[in-house]
């Protein structure tokens, strides 16, 4: 994700701040628990790409547009109903697919980014995941076609509702049908204002000679509900950027390229400024007064005390195979001032430890397995739990040097992760276990595909 200055600036002192009140570094008062999940929890806002959700009625062009969001045509799409799940697209290394099931609680790889393999083991969803840089700053979820209206628009609002920003699709030929905005008018209204109506199909000769009336008529009847209109010909604007790089200017703004970006950028910078705002705000009133009697707290005890240490190994500066990595300039800044006293430090063993893969597959089977035999009292303590177990990953990765680009990308992948627990904290959806342990098996996925591709051996 790229960050401005500022933005840069914010996550760098949440990030000072979540290390230097972890209280396996020292005696870390009370007060410091609760700021330091606060600090988390918005340093994981900022660092969580914008997740849209591209929806419409079967057939209206939503694979089509996202191929081309994605860069490139990974989605077969067709005119006949199709039997796919729902798409989720992340950043990733490499394109790679995977199928998923909500209720059966597991990620199954396919070889090959075969989605017809995939779609015949029947999953709920398919992960998808490649290398473009756009999907940095946003997620997406391509929705399935209508077959079965009423449980595809049940899973519809569950998606919408689980969403940030919504595109909906409408067919130029007949643009915005009383279907849709029935379906529209029941989706859950805080997406509204975040949302984008895009009106495919604008190359048929047919449209272009009447698109004007098409567009005025849609503006006149859908323009409330929606931030921006927009006019798009996915195939023809794709092919003006192959590799979702744009080679013909012209054919890349005449198709709707050009407009449907911007207006994804309207709707998401807001998005991520409300968020860097909503951090700085707290850091002001909370944060930095803390950070300020911690400071103060600490400079007296060193006039007092110079024989503070600072832990040596406390779990932190480790790789993902969990050897030691601590540089020395870390071990150097350990001894500035606001560093902690060396209170909760585990002590230094020979013995090396089990690799961070091993440790998160380790804790995660426990949970799920816990999971597994729960009911229906125990949901907030569970999820409180994956937020904990997630959270203290997270920790780890962060602190982790140096930072190669696949630790720096599994580190997102578990912010995000731990983004959408503590939303379900507040919120808990549906089916909310099954969710759970949905993310916490993709996070095993992506903790395996950074391991492999950092090519670090783990150690036993
Ligand atoms: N000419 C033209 N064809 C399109 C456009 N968008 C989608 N299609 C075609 O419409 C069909 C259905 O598109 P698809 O993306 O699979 O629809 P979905 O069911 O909403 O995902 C496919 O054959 C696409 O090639 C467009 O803007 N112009
Ligand atoms: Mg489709």
């Amino acid at each position: 994700m790229k960050h401005s200055t500022f933005e840069q600036k914010q996550l760098s002192y949440l990030q000072e701040f979540i290390k230097k009140t972890d209280p396996d570094l020292g005696d870390v008062p009370n007060e410091a628990g609760p700021l330091r999940q606060l600090a988390r929890k918005h340093y994981n806002r900022l660092c969580t790409p914008v997740r849209f959700i591209v929806a419409g009625e079967f057939s209206a062009g939503k694979s089509t547009l996202t191929n081309l969001l994605v860069g490139k045509n990974l989605i077969p799409t067709s005119v006949l109903a199709s039997d796919f799940p729902p798409l989720l697209f992340r950043y990733g290394t490499a394109t790679q697919i995977a199928a998923g099931w909500w209720d059966q609680k597991k990620l199954m790889q396919v070889n090959d980014v075969d989605f017809g393999a995939a779609v015949k083991m029947e999953p709920d969803f398919i992960l998808v995941t490649t290398p473009n840089p756009f999907l940095k700053d946003i997620n997406i979820f391509d929705c399935p076609g209508t077959s079965d209206p009423l449980s595809d628009d049940k899973k519809m609002q569950h998606l919408v509702k689980s969403s940030e920003a919504t595109i909906w699709c409408t067919n130029a030929v007949q643009a915005w049908r009383e279907s849709e905005r029935y379906t529209w008018s029941s989706l859950p209204a805080i997406n509204r204002k975040n949302s984008i109506l895009v009106v495919t199909h604008t190359d048929l000769p047919a449209v272009k000679r009447g698109i004007d009336r098409v567009m005025a008529r849609v503006q006149k009847e859908a323009g409330e509900f929606f931030r921006s209109i927009v006019p798009v010909a996915a195939p023809k604007a794709s092919k003006a950027a192959p590799d979702g790089i744009v080679q013909d200017k012209e054919a890349w703004a005449e198709h709707g390229g050009q407009a449907i970006f911007t207006a994804i950028r309207e709707i998401s910078d807001p998005i991520r400024e409300k968020k860097l705002a909503d951090a700085t705000a707290i850091i002001e009133s909370q944060l930095a007064p803390f950070f300020e009697t911690l400071k103060q707290r600490d400079s007296a005890d060193e006039v007092g005390d110079n024989s503070k240490a600072v832990p040596e190994n406390s779990g932190k500066g480790k790789n993902l195979s969990g050897v030691d990595h601590r540089s020395d300039s870390a071990s150097k800044a350990s001894n500035q001032p606001l560093e902690l006293k060396a209170g909760g430090a585990k002590a230094q063993t020979e013995v090396p430890e089990p690799s961070l893969l091993a440790e998160w597959n380790n804790k995660t089977q426990d949970l799920i397995a816990a999971i597994e035999k729960s009911d229906d009292s125990d949901v907030s303590k569970l999820i409180q739990s994956s937020c904990n177990i997630v959270m203290e990953m997270t920790d780890t990765l962060t602190l982790i040097d140096p930072q190669t680009p696949e630790i720096e990308w599994v580190t997102t992948q578990f912010q995000e992760a731990l983004d959408q627990l503590f939303l379900m904290q507040l919120e808990t959806g549906d089916e909310p276990l099954e969710t759970t342990t949905l993310l916490l098996l993709q996070l095993s996925r992506d903790m395996e595909q950074a391991t492999t591709q950092t090519n670090i051996s783990r150690v036993s």
